[in-house]
């Protein structure tokens, strides 16, 4: 069966990041059929000079430079009525700064209007020339205030944040495999605004080129936790193994579905990820334990009251994620990891009837660390009377997972499902299996193909 480049052939209702690549396929045999997408775009003829730029290390993202953009923040605020809101003159002028900062460092900005509330709002990007216009990496944060502060945790610290991490990029001069885009988004504290009407206005086409978009709203809460956003499986991955290196441990957000600009993108299918410190929920015990700060205080005292100005800040919070950014936008953007990477085999294996089990091998490389807690397995087996099959996930290590039971009553044809599995005792790397076992007389078919999603 011919190998098929992923991601041209399926229309997955919700997209992983599969990457389209020019795609290798392994010299007939037992491996005939498997897709190993490499970086780069479809049909992009890769100069042969073209060096493939490394995975960098990130630099450290200087908080005295995130603080200095805070301090800018909250003057804007002082000189504008005290706050940065939407409709009032301080969310324009803070615009204006991080457009400065941006255009005097080679990035190419644009500012996107609309209306909400009888006022103008203002949307802006910043693209980062270069890389693969196919694969945009995209890290973005609301840049408004709630009308009744400065809003300098909410999210000031976000958008400082982000602004730091591409001046880093063009200090770096960073040439990443991926382009790199970076938003502010207006009036998110009246609904998300901003974003869905970015999402909303841009072409399908052009949204399909984001290969993962990144939110960071509320980063420096003065108690704070460190939440990582439990959406795309890869993107969480990259932040929780950052914060682990740091040996701080993170727990997953799990009331942030909707609440911030990850949402209009993850409702049209990118895959979204992001880091939050904590809003007017209150710490436990438990959480103050891990991360010390005081148990059974708001995270944020001061959320969208008068008192988030500078003195709202934890320093090694906003420390802590400013530099989280920066290794995700390098991991992510010229590393080999990959939002939703897939590896997937279309090589056939016959299933015998009523016989012994069989298994189809896919060889996972390039991975760092361990598979993760949702890991994504896609399975397509063409057999009639499906009750007869039992089908297990192999770990490298020959660690089995069940993901069918036989089931005899169950007579319709062929199983194609995606599974989710723990696999975050799994080391990533190595060969995995998908194994079959037919138990019961009559009825043949075989796997047609299956794959992991990362
Ligand atoms: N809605 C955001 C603050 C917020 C509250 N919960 C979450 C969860 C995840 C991200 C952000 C938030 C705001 O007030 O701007
Ligand atoms: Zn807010
Ligand atoms: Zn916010
Ligand atoms: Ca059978």
């Amino acid at each position: 069966m011919s190998a098929r480049i992923p991601g041209t052939d399926r229309g997955p209702a919700r997209r992983s990041w599969i990457r389209r690549a020019a795609t290798v396929t392994v010299a007939a045999g037992a491996l005939a059929g498997l897709v190993v997408s490499a970086p780069g775009a479809a049909g992009a003829a890769q100069p042969a000079s073209a060096a493939r730029p490394s995975a960098l290390a990130p630099p450290d993202i200087p908080l005295a430079n995130v603080k200095a953009h805070l301090s800018q923040l909250q003057s804007i605020a002082t000189a504008n009525g005290g706050n940065r809101a939407h409709g009032r003159t301080g969310y324009k002028a803070s615009l204006d700064y991080v457009k400065g900062k941006l255009d005097a460092a080679g990035f190419t900005t644009t500012v996107q209007q609309f209306t909400s509330g009888g006022s103008t709002g203002y949307n802006l990007i910043a693209d980062w020339p270069g890389g693969d216009p196919d694969q945009v990496l995209f890290a973005g944060s609301h840049l408004d205030s709630v009308s009744s502060g400065a809003g300098i945790n909410d999210n000031g610290s976000g958008s400082a944040a982000v602004l730091e991490t591409a001046l880093a990029v063009s200090r770096a001069n960073l040439q990443p495999a991926k382009h790199l885009r970076f938003g502010w988004w207006g009036a998110e504290e009246l609904g998300l605004v901003g974003s869905r009407y970015y999402v909303n206005n841009l072409p399908s086409a052009e949204r399909s080129k984001i290969a993962g978009y990144l939110n960071f709203d509320m980063i420096g809460s003065p108690n704070p936790g460190y939440f990582v956003y439990d959406d795309d499986p890869t993107i969480e991955t990259t932040f929780k193994d950052y914060f682990a290196g740091l040996g701080v441990p993170t727990e997953i957000e799990t009331e942030g579905d909707g609440r911030s600009d990850h949402a209009p993108f993850k409702n049209v299918g990118v895959p979204v990820g992001g880091l939050f410190t904590g809003a007017d929920y209150r710490k436990t015990a438990a959480q103050a334990q891990k991360w010390g700060g005081t148990a059974g205080q708001a995270f944020d005292r001061c959320y969208h009251s008068s008192c988030d100005t500078t003195t709202n800040i934890n320093d090694t919070a906003l420390d802590r994620n400013a530099d989280a950014i920066a290794h995700a936008v390098w991991t992510l953007g010229t590393g080999t990891t990959q939002p939703g990477t897939v590896f997937e085999t279309t090589a056939d294996v016959s299933i015998p009837d009523n016989g012994a089990a069989v298994t189809s091998a896919l060889e996972v490389t390039g991975r760092t660390g361990n598979a993760p807690s949702a890991l994504k397995v896609g399975v397509d087996i063409k057999h009639s009377w499906r009750g007869d099959l039992v089908v297990d996930l192999v770990a490298p290590d020959g660690t089995a997972y069940r993901l069918k039971n036989s089931s005899g009553s169950d007579s319709a044809d062929n199983v194609i499902a995606t599974y989710t599995v723990n696999a975050s005792s799994e080391a990533a790397n190595g060969t995995w299996k998908l194994k079959v076992q037919d138990i019961a007389a009559q009825d043949t078919g075989y796997i047609d193909s299956w794959k992991l999603t990362f």
